[in-house]
């Protein structure tokens, strides 16, 4: 059943919220029960989820281990609610989000199927007047952005789609009633993260899966599994310290990089730490070695045992070849985690196909066709990813002092203070936002601690009277400074088609847009922010 609820009668808040994801659920709960503020939260969907209530692709399921990819703020809610899986699948996500909205009783501070379309910040009235699709305005003294990093689908503008005969769908807008693949001809376009979880489940049902690779991509397995019994006990009796661990490291997982360098060991107990990591699977694999991500020769340690797996998982020799091809040193990209990605290519029905060599021209009304071949096809998957970061928030038409538009102030890529905050746009608060560690870290990690930065922050201001608070300009300069110093420190920017640099999206501004100095390390930074009476902001009454 969609959740609706009728037109509030008041259009004046305190505070407005968009989107009803992890984020947006969040700091409704923060901002209303522990402030006591008159809050609403705008979401398009007819449903909480955010993220998840549009990602319902097949094979759509979270890297986070499950115990991680929780909200920690509530030792109750933590302990109570049960993961079935090692990986949350998204369905199970939306449960998850739908258990706290209802424990909570958030539904009804929520207004959905309510896609806000443009945000102006009155500076007489210091308060922001946010428009929705359907007309209305409300406004508010606090705007917060809760859209996430990767809500705005990328569709590459192939000529020819309109005129396409099948059926096509991005994965991050997946038709609720789902797709059926059986007996059909489909492509699916993208390797990332997305294209390596759908292809195994879509090769399944599919009559032929034909693959387009771009750019070749390193995977680990996930080896998901039921959870026993004993680790939901185990789960439950160590919230503390598993909730320690999720703050005190640099990704925000429930496990910490080995404090050892590749270089501690010799060359075959590497290979047997490489071996027990691929045995365990997952996101852990970048954990081995401390130096991973710093050295580049390090971290070609970790890329040949992984390329040697595909070429030892992948039976055609060519494929295999084109499999491993791989550019970039590994976790540069977003690392994926796969069930059985590489031994799908073994499966009759399924070829891959290099457009990288041999790029996309067209979708024809049959097919696709590249600069070598046309192949037919009944349904195209596009799993190219999203606008990262920048996307979801620009789509809101912001106009900040003076109507200036966010897009403007942006022109040359994201620039502001701690990811929380742009120059110029007073009371807007941007959580997970592109100069936060974000999608660096465990998602549900980065974002608790932003939106009780946020809390503190809006407590602050009404104990003492404040209504304003903006972030400087200088700051904001030196922030960018730190967040290029950060990635400039690590292997991240070699990987020069990854969606962390807006290389995925033709004209784009290429800025590093993730804060990659550590969750623990961005923490502190934000705690003493705020401790030093919010150093960086201007705040006025
Ligand atoms: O998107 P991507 P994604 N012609 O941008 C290709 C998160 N996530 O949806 O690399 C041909 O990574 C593109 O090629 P290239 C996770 O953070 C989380 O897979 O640009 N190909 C690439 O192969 C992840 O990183 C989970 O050369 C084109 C692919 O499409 C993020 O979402 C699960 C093309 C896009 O890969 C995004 O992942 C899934 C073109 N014109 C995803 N344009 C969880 O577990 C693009 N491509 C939580």
């Amino acid at each position: 059943m969609p959740d609706v609820n009728p037109a509030p009668a008041a259009r004046e808040y305190d505070a407005l919220i968009i989107g009803a994801g992890f984020s947006g659920l969040y700091q409704l709960l923060c901002l209303r029960d522990r402030l006591g503020l008159n809050v609403q939260v705008l979401e398009a969907g007819d449903g909480v989820g955010g993220t998840w209530y549009w990602n319902r692709y097949p094979g759509a399921r979270c890297d986070s281990e499950s115990h991680a990819y929780n909200y920690t703020f509530s030792k109750e809610l933590f302990e109570e609610w049960e993961w079935t899986e090692r990986y949350p699948d998204h369905a199970e996500i939306r449960r998850y989000l739908n258990h706290v909205a209802d424990r909570f009783d958030l539904k009804k501070d929520i207004r959905f199927s309510t896609r806000v379309v443009g945000a102006r910040y009155d500076e007489a009235a210091n308060r922001w007047s946010v428009t929705t699709e359907a007309g209305e305005t409300l406004t508010a003294q606090f705007l917060i952005t809760a859209v996430g990093c990767l809500s705005t689908a990328n569709v590459p503008k192939f000529p020819g789609l309109e005129e396409f005969g099948g059926d096509w769908y991005h994965t991050g807008q997946w038709p609720h009633e789902g797709v059926d693949f059986t007996g059909k001809r489909v492509g699916l376009i993208g390797t990332g993260s997305t294209g390596i979880q759908a292809t195994p489940v879509i090769a399944e049902t599919a009559a032929h899966l034909t693959v387009f690779q771009r750019t070749a991509n390193y995977s680990v397995p996930a080896h998901n599994a039921p959870l026993t019994p004993e680790f939901k006990a185990w789960v439950k009796e160590n919230h503390a310290e598993i909730r320690r661990i999720m703050h005190s490291n640099t990704n925000g997982q429930a496990f910490f990089i080995e404090d050892r360098s590749a270089w501690d060991v010799t060359p075959e107990q590497r290979q047997t730490l490489y071996e027990a990591a691929w045995a365990k699977g997952g996101l852990q694999f970048r954990a081995v070695f401390r130096d991973m991500l710093l050295d580049k020769a390090a971290n070609d340690t970790a890329a040949e045992f992984l390329k040697n797996k595909i070429r030892s998982i992948v039976k055609d020799p060519v494929t295999a070849a084109l499999l491993a091809d791989i550019d970039h040193p590994y976790a540069a990209k977003r690392p994926p985690i796969d069930t059985d990605y590489f031994a799908t290519f073994n499966r009759e029905n399924v070829t891959l196909v290099d457009v990288r060599r041999a790029p996309i021209e067209a979708i024809t009304p049959t097919g696709l066709r590249t600069r070598d071949a046309e192949y037919p096809l009944d349904i195209i998957v596009f799993a190219t990813g999203y606008d990262a970061m920048t996307g979801p928030l620009l789509k809101l038409n912001i106009a900040g002092r003076n109507g200036l538009p966010l897009a403007k102030a942006w022109e040359a890529g994201p620039r502001s203070y701690l990811g929380l905050q742009v120059a110029g746009f007073p009371n807007l608060f941007t959580i997970t936002g592109p100069g936060s560690p974000s999608v660096l870290c465990n998602m549900p990690v980065a974002i608790e601690q932003h939106v009780e930065w946020i809390t503190d922050c809006i407590a602050h201001m009404r104990k003492r009277e404040l209504a304003r608070i903006e972030a400087q300009t200088d700051a904001v300069e030196k922030w960018v400074e730190q967040v290029n110093d950060a990635a400039n420190a690590t292997l991240l920017p070699q990987a020069v088609s990854s969606w962390y640099l807006g290389a995925n999206v033709p004209g784009k501004p290429r800025i590093f847009m993730p804060y990659a100095g550590g969750m623990a390390r961005y923490r502190e930074i934000c705690a003493n922010v705020a401790a030093r009476n919010y150093d960086g902001f201007a705040l006025s009454d």
